[in-house]
Order: structure tokens, then sequence, then C-alpha cells
């Protein structure tokens, strides 16, 4: 096959002094984020949910297979069975299949088997991944590095989410089964996660808990 090239689209030269400067307010604004399970039921609209789902989909994947899809959804009767089947998971999560090493992990974060987010956000972005495309001539073809560039693409969607000012919740009922089926989704995508985003209610608290610092969990060499 016969490589096409393009120019690299055009990028700013900056000083050192801006380049660091722009590098430590991002650093700062996305230190500001926090997952939320506390979610006010204002409306957010579909134009800002797309633009942030377009910055996602900037994201590297294997092989440029961008095996990432969204399903954006706001539609109540559909967020309704999304929480009973949530819920229903999670009640044998936490009554059953947790370990008590996990449930100790879990404590801090105060979380339990209900989920009233799951309605009361005006959106929830369920995350699937395709295990095998269709090629043109009709033929699976293998996906290459799934997980990962997915799991990529949604960093960049919470970012998104968070530079539009919208908080957010990185939720993985297990398992997610149940996703595939209510959104009525091919058999070959695999359910990611289920990204809960909105305003927060107000005098929304979250977990006091820390992150580490750099020396902690970065080396030079
Ligand atoms: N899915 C459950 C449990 C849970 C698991 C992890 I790992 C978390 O970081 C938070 C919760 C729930 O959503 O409650």
């Amino acid at each position: 096959m016969t490589l096409s090239t393009m120019p690299l689209p055009a990028l700013p030269w900056l000083d050192e002094e801006t380049r660091l400067g722009r590098a430590e307010e991002f650093a700062q604004q996305m230190h500001r984020r926090r997952s939320v399970r506390d979610f006010a039921n204002t409306p957010v609209s579909r134009a800002v949910i797309e633009a942030c789902l377009i910055a996602a989909g900037s994201a590297p994947s294997g092989a440029n297979q961008q095996p990432w899809r969204f399903v954006a959804v706001q539609n109540s009767q559909v967020k309704h069975r999304i929480r009973e089947a949530a819920e229903a998971e999670e009640r044998e999560f936490y009554e059953h299949r947790a370990p008590q090493a996990w449930l100790q992990a879990l404590g801090p974060l105060g979380t339990d088997a209900d989920k009233p987010f799951l309605e009361t956000a005006p959106w929830l972005i369920a995350v699937f991944y395709e295990r095998t495309g269709l090629s043109a001539d009709g033929s699976r073809q293998k996906r290459y590095y799934p997980h990962e560039s997915t799991g990529i693409a949604c960093g960049l969607l919470l970012t998104a989410l968070h530079l539009s000012g919208l908080v957010t919740l990185t939720h993985t009922p297990s398992p997610m089964a149940f996703l595939g089926d209510i959104l009525g989704r091919p058999k070959n995508e695999m359910p990611y996660l289920l990204i809960v985003t909105g305003h927060p209610a107000d005098a929304c608290r979250v977990p006091a808990i820390g992150r580490l610092a750099l020396s902690e969990y970065a080396t030079f060499v």
C-alpha cells in the first residue's frame, strides 16, 4: 500500500516561559477535577456533549482503527432502565461478590449500591470498544489495542467535559453486559465504561482524598 502524507497541522512555537506557564496552568485546572456522585438535574445541551465527543475522537489508536463507540443517553426512560440494571449488579457486588479487601478499599469513597445519579444527571455516556471491526469485504478484522485506545479517548472526554465546566463520574458497574442489551449494540462491541456527566448538586461534597506527589509516581532518568 502506498503511504499518503500531509503536512503536520501548525503548532505555535512558544517561548519557554509561555510554554511552562500553559503546562502549569493546565495541570492546576486538571487537579480541580473530581469524581462526583451528587448531580443537579440541570440540563446540558447536546451541542456541548457533541463537542466533547469530538475532542475524544482525536485520541491516538492502534493502527488508527478508532475502536471507541459512544452512546450519549439523555432519554429518561433509557436512563431509568440503566439505573435499574446497574443497581441490580451493584447489589450483587456489595452483598455477595465483592471480597472484603475490595469493600475496605472502597470505604473512603462511601459508595454503595444506590445509584440515583444515573437518573438525576442529564447525560450518561456509555462507552464501548470494538473487539473486531467489519472490513470492506464483510470479513471480521481484529482491532489492535482497543482497551488502551478507548481508555485514552475517555481521558480526553473527561478532560473536555471538565474544561467545559461539567463534572463527571467514571462508573463501572460490573458486569456491564446490560449496557449493550439496553442500548441495542452489536455483538462485536464490548462495554467499557459509563461516564455520568452534568452539573454538581448545590453544596455538593466529595471525599477528602489526596493525590500522589509527582515524585511518588514519576521518575526521571
Ligand atoms: N462499581 C461499584 C464499586 C466501585 C468500584 C470501584 I474500583 C470504585 O472506584 C468505586 C466503586 C460502585 O460503583 O459502587
